[in-house]
């Protein structure tokens, strides 16, 4: 039987299982990525488990979440990442040089390579043929120390493009109309193979923005095959060598089929406060707008801010509107600078800002109380700009663009017409990607070889191994959709402490109910409930090592985003999956009793357990977990259970449960 891109990929660098959906596989990883406030844990961690050495073909180490450094902890946590990066192997790329997904994308991303990353954009690169996949700090640390990743076998969607995008639609068009059609909890356990005559017309930077995003619907990945704009892309970048062919196999067989005519996508537009929440731009035209902000690692490339310049050139940004560019990397900013882009930009109003997430996790360009943001991210949920209450809007450059100029939402065909001498600008790839490496520190050339820590940057916590009895209060009960922006936001205040455990778990949940911290510190020990889809969004594993540093002993939710999932394994947190009625009668502060030894079955393999609430009603609850998941869960977690394997296979012990 044939196989799909994703097949061939796993093939290739299967160490453990086989390729059926919904089994557990270990995979090979060939390159790891890691970025500012999720890599000083990989880092600790790596350094907990007693390795010497990155031994993948190569790690890459960014700073590009909180660049401006506004305290200290921040320019600790750098300086700690190089010091890291030079000590065990990795590549080091300095505090603005840009986002990690650009970076990488730019420098590193190839074809029919895995990639794992800490955090959830990471499949970025699949759209020029790199299996990509976004994972906890913990899984990074291992990884890079030689240990295979292990994941559920996802199932392969066929997405079918046809036709071409017309003109003023793009290839954020494409993935808002995934998520329109899909849901933010529509991909989760798949990975999304876009095929089809219609890919061919999409250049690699527009492919990237439609992986990026990817992760938006809950995918596992999202893949391309590889062409001849993949061949163009990497010789612009330098790097023709490194293309290899992939595609899948004629008779492949693929889980489902999605079919998207791409002469039928219109302009469209995510309402606040869910990247779901898609209409058409006409449905929000007329609303006045009073930020846009062109950036991110979806649409903050030379070729997102190229179409902005071209749309603005010789004309200005409204008067009651502000216009900030955040380019995704150094090298877009340079190269734009050069060709004179920037100073056409600036002319019209346009504020320049480094490249960095920053203001997509809140951190700088906060909108305005009661306003109206659009801007070319991934992400709008409630809060995360920085103000509760925000109304973020998410769309292409383009649109963006044509708010600026109107001063409110208005559909770029529209723009258009009523100016007349507005052409869509289309995308346009330099012809050569020649920005200087300055920034981009090689192994060969480490500054450090022996780690320096700042006072903020504290030890990784431990938990003691699984518990018989677990017994304790329901401390806060929440709903559907619930993000890791919830569990521990990521704005400034906060991410200062992403090093210092104690200090970043007061902040636990604060956005849900501001004295969760305290009830559960005192509590010592009780339980989380949620709806579906609980831990969508970050890969951040500050959201299952934070709860478990205040005690909490497991999630009872109607279901799990798949990394949180994977990060309450590795932090000894059991995730008990409850159906509809038990998760409605489940009451605030009531009284939850796993009725089972949950130490014996945890290691058994039972699935079913048996919950018992206040003393009074009982109910089934679900473990959805692998052999080694149980085992990890057992032992109290990832980086007790993998110190265990390392001594045993130190002495050459058999392993009391294999
Ligand atoms: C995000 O977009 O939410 C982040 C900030 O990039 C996170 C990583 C983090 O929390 O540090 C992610 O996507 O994994
Ligand atoms: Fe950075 Fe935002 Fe991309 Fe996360 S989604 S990596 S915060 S730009």
């Amino acid at each position: 039987m044939g196989q799909t891109i994703t097949e061939k990929i796993l093939d290739d660098h299967l160490v453990e299982g086989e390729l059926k959906p919904g089994e557990e596989i270990g995979i090979e990883i060939d390159q790891v990525l890691m970025q500012d406030t999720t890599g000083t844990m990989v880092w600790l961690q790596f350094e907990a488990l007693d390795l010497d050495d990155v031994q993948t073909e190569l790690a890459a180490q960014y700073c590009d979440h909180q660049t401006y450094q506004f305290d200290f902890k921040n320019t600790d946590d750098h300086r700690f990442l190089r010091s890291a990066a030079g000590t065990f192997g990795a590549h080091f790329s300095r505090p603005g040089n840009g986002i990690c997904h650009n970076v990488h994308k730019e420098n590193f991303a190839a074809p029919g390579k895995t990639l794992l990353g800490s955090d959830s954009h990471t499949p970025t690169p699949g759209g020029l043929g790199q299996f990509a996949i976004g994972a906890g700090g913990l899984d990074i640390a291992v990884a890079m120390g030689g240990g295979a990743y292990y994941v559920e076998m996802p199932e392969v969607v066929n997405v079918r493009l046809e036709g071409e995008l017309p003109e003023w639609s793009t290839a954020k068009d494409v993935i808002l109309e995934m998520l329109r059609r899909l849901s933010v909890k529509g991909g989760v356990g798949k990975v999304f193979e876009y095929t089809g005559p219609g890919v061919d017309s999409l250049t690699v930077p527009e492919r990237t923005t439609i992986t990026n995003m990817g992760t938006e619907l809950g995918a596992t990945s999202s893949i391309f095959g590889t062409d001849e704009q993949t061949k163009d892309y990497l010789e612009r970048q330098g790097r023709g060598d490194e293309y290899v062919e992939l595609s899948a196999d004629e008779d492949a067989e693929y889980a489902d089929e999605i079919v998207i005519d791409l002469s039928d996508l219109e302009p469209l537009i995510a309402q606040p406060s869910m990247p779901d929440n898609v209409v058409p731009v006409r449905e929000a035209a007329g609303t006045s707008v009073d930020q846009v902000m062109i950036g991110s690692c979806t649409n903050g490339g030379y070729e997102d801010i190229l179409p902005g310049a071209k749309m603005l050139e010789g004309r200005e940004v409204d008067k009651k509107t502000e216009m900030i560019i955040a380019p995704g990397s150094k090298q877009a900013s340079e190269i734009l600078a050069r060709q004179g882009w920037t100073a056409e930009l600036m002319a019209a109003g346009v504020n320049f800002s480094e490249a960095t997430c920053g203001a997509c996790i809140g951190i700088g360009h906060v909108p305005a109380s009661d306003s109206v943001s659009l801007r070319t991210f991934n992400r709008n949920f409630e809060g995360r700009s920085g103000i509760e209450d925000d109304n973020v809007y998410l769309c292409s450059p383009e649109v963006a663009t044509a708010a600026a100029i109107k001063g409110e939402i208005v559909d770029p065909r529209d723009l258009a017409e009523e100016l007349g001498d507005l052409d869509a600008p289309g995308v346009e790839l330099p012809d050569r990607y020649d920005g200087s490496k300055a920034d981009l520190i090689s192994p060969d050339e480490a500054v450090d070889d022996s780690l320096i820590k700042g006072p903020n940057i504290g030890d990784v916590p431990l938990k003691e191994p699984l518990e018989s009895h677990l017994q304790g209060e329901a401390l806060l009960k929440m709903t559907d959709n619930i993000t890791t922006d919830h569990i521990i936001p990521a704005t400034s205040d906060i991410l200062k402490f992403r090093s210092n455990v104690p200090k970043l778990s007061e902040f636990t949940l604060s956005r849900v109910d501001e004295t969760f911290a305290q009830r559960a510190l005192d509590a010592d020990g009780g339980f989380l409930v949620a709806g579906e889809n609980y831990g969508q969004g970050s890969s951040r594993e500050h959201a299952a090592l934070c709860p478990m540093y205040l005690g909490i002993e497991g999630v009872l939710a109607q279901s799990f985003a798949r990394i949180h999932k994977a990060n309450l394994f590795n932090f000894g947190l059991v995730p008990l999956t409850i159906d509809e009625d038990t998760y409605e009668k489940i009451e605030q502060g009531d009284d939850i009793e796993i009725v089972d030894d949950v130490g014996e079955a945890v290691r058994s393999g039972q699935e079913e357990f048996t919950i018992r609430v206040n003393d009074d009603w009982e109910a089934d609850a679900r473990l959805d977990a692998s052999e080694r998941e149980r085992k990890i869960l057992a032992a109290g977690g990832k980086l007790s259970w993998t110190k265990q394997q390392h001594e045993e296979d130190a002495s050459g012990a058999q392993p009391a449960d294999d």
